[in-house]
């Protein structure tokens, strides 16, 4: 049985030249296990959690508005009542959640709770592409989250797209670009105002995300095996115990594809 979109294959990146996640598709390791797993029991987290910061006004509610509901609208709407929402998708045929978090107003002050960040798979910031500022500021952001975790996938995200001459997108887009590789964070932007680019950066979210869980399942189940053999033959050796202990953390690789500003 499944629900919400379905993933077959890995969604690109924005720009080839802006992500530190240069992959062509799913890894091998990762279609491997997801052909045993529809097989054989669900053994492997199905639900990471998103969080959304930036400054108040830079246009997160109405992104993440946009993705729910496919609905836009100019009128102001401060977030109350729940948390979070759940994205249901199917990915290599295993489903798959993402609870996205949008702030209650908080960021206004500047004051997100330590509950909002922790435990986070991965982080967009946002900026209003209309306004440097915004942009200057997500380094404020990007020093937030690094206080609470570094074991994080990060997007810096600039929205109102729909706001900007290309003229304009281009000269922000290339400060962006370079402050992206700084964070070593992928670089998307966006609009909710005519959805450009929505759909495909909560799907390029889910897939990566996705890809990490998985792999870091593989290396526990590794893990397992390898004490599992080593309690049956006594073996040991400091490198497998360097092994052991390089096991906690993202396992997608950060290769550079950025070019050098
Ligand atoms: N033109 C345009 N306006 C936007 C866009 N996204 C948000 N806005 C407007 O910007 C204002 C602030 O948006 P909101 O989502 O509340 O920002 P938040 O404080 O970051 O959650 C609202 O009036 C929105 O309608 C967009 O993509 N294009
Ligand atoms: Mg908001």
């Amino acid at each position: 049985m499944t629900t919400g979109r379905i993933i077959s294959n890995l969604p690109l990146s924005y720009r080839r030249d802006a992500t530190p996640y240069c992959y062509p598709n799913f890894d091998w390791k990762v279609i491997d296990f997801c052909e045993q797993q529809r097989l054989i029991t669900d053994d492997y987290p199905r639900t990471v959690k998103c969080i959304v910061v930036g400054d108040a006004g830079v246009g997160k509610t109405s992104l993440i508005q946009r993705y729910r509901t496919n609905e836009f609208s100019f009128d102001h709407k401060e977030t109350i009542g729940v948390d979070f929402d759940i994205q249901s998708f199917s990915i290599l045929g295993l489903p798959f959640n993402v609870q996205i978090w949008d702030t209650a107003g908080q960021e206004r002050f500047r004051c997100l709770t330590s509950s909002y960040y922790r435990a986070a798979n991965v982080a967009l910031i946002v900026f209003d592409l209309s306004n440097i500022k915004s942009l200057a500021n997500t380094l404020r952001w990007h020093a937030d989250i690094l206080r609470i975790t570094d074991d994080i996938i990060l997007f810096l995200v600039g929205s109102k797209r729909d706001c900007v001459s290309p003229a304009a997108l281009e000269f922000i887009e290339t400060e962006a670009v370079r402050l992206s590789s700084q964070m070593r964070a992928e670089y998307w932007s966006v609009s909710a105002q005519n959805g450009d680019n929505v759909i495909r950066l909560f799907d390029r979210i889910a897939g990566l995300t996705f890809q990490d869980t998985i792999l870091t399942r593989i290396h526990e189940i590794e893990e397992e095996r390898v004490s599992g053999d080593l309690n049956q033959t006594s073996l040991y050796s400091e490198g497998i115990i360097a092994l052991n202990q390089k096991s906690k953390g993202s396992h997608l690789t950060k290769n550079c594809c950025f070019k050098h500003h």
